[in-house]
C-alpha cells in the first residue's frame, strides 16, 4: 500500500476552504504516489474550527498550532492564516521536520522571508520540502503559456504588461478587515495581488526583476470596524456612529522595472479597480510573437505567432483543456471547463509528487524570498518619490 501523507492546515479563511477543497479532490483525480490525508485543522476559534472541518472534510480540529507540529502523525503543515504568522509558523514545523505549504506572500518583510528561505534550506538538506503557494502557476492556461514561451515561440521577451486589478474596496464603507492592516497583512493590494503579477511575470517568462520604480496609494484612510456600527453600512457610504479604523497598507500599486535580461515590464495591483472583480492579466510580447493570459478568462491563453505569413497573422484564442495540456488529463474531457478551485487540487498534486519523488518543489521559499524583496523594492520606491531600487538577489 502506498504511503499517505498526513495534512494539518493552519487557518480557517478564504483560502483554508480553497485548499480544502485542494487536499480532498487530488487524490480523487490523480493517481498520487503518497495521497494526502486530511487530518488536522488548526484556528484559534475552536467553534468555528470544528464547523469548519466538519464542512470542508478534515478528520480533526486543533487550536494550539504548536501541539499540533509537534504530533509524529502528522507529515505536512499548510499555512493559510494573514502573513504576521507566516514565519513563526513554518519556520517552526520546519524545524519538527514537517513539509511545509505556505500561501503567498511568503511573509509580511524581507527579513521574514529571509528567515524562511535559510530554514528551508536547512530543511532540504534532511529532505523536509516546502513550497509557496503561488496558485495561478498552476492553472493549464498558465503553464503552457510558460511553455510555448520557454520553447522559443515568441522568440526573446521584450516587454511584460501584468496587472491585478480588483475592486472589492471601492466603496469607502466596506469595513476594515486583516488585510487593511499592515501590522497584519505587510501590504496592502501590493502584496496581496501584486505579488501573484511579480510572481506570473516573472514565471511565464523565466526572467527575474532586477530594479523597479513604483508609486503607491492609499484613497481610503479610515474604514468603519465590522459590528461596531449601530446603523447599517450600505450602499456606499456608511451611516449611524460605526467606529472607524485606520487603514494602513496602500489600495493601489504601480510600479514598472527591468528584468535582468534587460526586458521592461509594466505592473498595477489596486484593490480600487471599479469594475474588476479578479483580473489577473498578463501580457509577454516577443521578437517573434505574444502570448496574454487573463485570470478572468481562465481556460484561454491569446497567442500570436509573428512567424506566420502576414496575411493569417492575429492573435488565436487557444482553448487549454486539450488532454496534452498541464493537469488536464486527470480532469475532464476537452472543451469542459476548469476554474478557481482546480489550481488548489493541482498544486496539491505537486506538492505530494514533489515529497514523495524526492525533489524541491518550485516556487521555494528562495523564490517567496525573492518577490518579497521586489515588493520590499517598490515600497522602498514609493516612499522615494518613485526612484529606482535595486532588487539584491538579480544583477542586469
Ligand atoms: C485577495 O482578494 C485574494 O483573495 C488574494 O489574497 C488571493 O491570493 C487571490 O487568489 C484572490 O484575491
Amino acid at each position: 500500500m502506498r504511503e499517505r501523507l498526513r495534512v494539518a492546515m493552519v487557518g480557517i479563511g478564504f483560502m483554508g476552504a480553497a485548499h480544502s477543497q485542494g487536499w480532498r479532490v487530488a487524490p480523487r483525480f490523480f493517481d498520487l504516489s503518497a495521497p494526502p490525508t486530511m487530518d488536522v485543522l488548526v484556528g484559534r476559534d475552536p467553534d468555528r474550527t470544528a464547523a469548519a472541518a466538519e464542512k470542508w472534510g478534515w478528520r480533526e480540529s486543533a487550536a494550539d498550532w504548536r501541539e499540533v507540529i509537534a504530533r509524529d502523525d502528522v507529515d505536512v503543515v499548510d499555512i493559510v492564516t494573514p502573513g504576521d504568522t507566516h514565519a513563526e509558523i513554518a519556520i517552526a514545523a520546519l524545524e519538527a521536520g514537517k513539509h511545509v505549504l505556505c500561501e503567498k506572500p511568503l511573509a509580511n518583510s524581507t527579513a521574514e522571508a529571509e528567515e524562511m528561505a535559510r530554514a528551508a534550506e536547512a530543511a532540504a538538506a534532511r529532505g523536509i520540502r516546502s513550497m509557496v503557494g503561488f496558485t495561478y502557476r498552476r492553472l493549464p492556461a498558465t503553464a503552457f503559456a510558460r511553455q510555448l514561451i520557454a520553447d522559443g515561440r515568441i522568440g526573446e521577451v521584450r516587454q511584460v504588461r501584468a496587472s491585478y486589478l480588483q475592486d472589492w474596496l471601492v466603496d469607502p464603507g466596506s469595513p476594515m478587515t486583516w488585510r487593511l492592516q499592515k501590522d497584519r497583512a505587510g501590504s496592502g493590494a501590493l502584496g496581496d495581488i501584486g505579488a501573484h503579477a511579480i510572481d506570473m511575470a516573472e514565471y511565464l517568462t523565466g526572467l527575474r526583476l532586477s530594479r523597479v520604480s513604483g508609486l503607491l496609494e492609499t484613497f481610503v484612510r479610515q474604514r468603519p470596524i465590522a459590528g461596531s456600527s449601530s446603523g447599517a453600512i450600505s450602499g456606499g457610504s456608511s451611516v449611524g456612529s460605526a467606529e472607524m479604523g485606520e487603514v494602513t497598507v496602500d489600495d493601489a500599486a504601480l510600479f514598472h522595472g527591468r528584468f535582468t535580461s534587460g526586458a521592461l515590464g509594466t505592473f498595477e495591483a489596486t484593490r480600487m479597480a471599479t469594475g474588476r472583480k479578479n483580473g489577473l492579466r498578463v501580457e509577454v510580447s516577443g521578437s517573434k510573437g505574444a502570448v496574454a493570459f487573463d485570470l478572468e478568462h481562465m481556460n484561454r491563453i491569446e497567442f500570436y505567432d509573428g512567424t506566420v505569413p502576414a496575411a493569417e497573422q492575429g492573435f488565436t484564442s487557444i482553448i487549454v483543456t486539450e488532454p496534452e495540456h498541464p493537469w488536464v488529463s486527470a480532469w475532464w474531457p476537452a472543451g469542459h471547463m476548469l476554474g478557481y478551485e482546480h489550481g488548489f487540487a493541482n498544486q496539491a498534486r505537486d506538492f505530494v509528487e514533489a515529497i514523495a519523488g524526492d525533489e524541491d518543489p518550485s516556487p521555494s521559499f528562495a523564490d517567496g524570498l525573492h518577490v518579497q524583496r521586489v515588493l520590499d523594492a517598490v515600497e522602498q520606491s514609493s516612499h522615494a518619490d518613485g526612484a529606482w531600487v535595486g532588487i539584491a538577489d538579480a544583477s542586469e
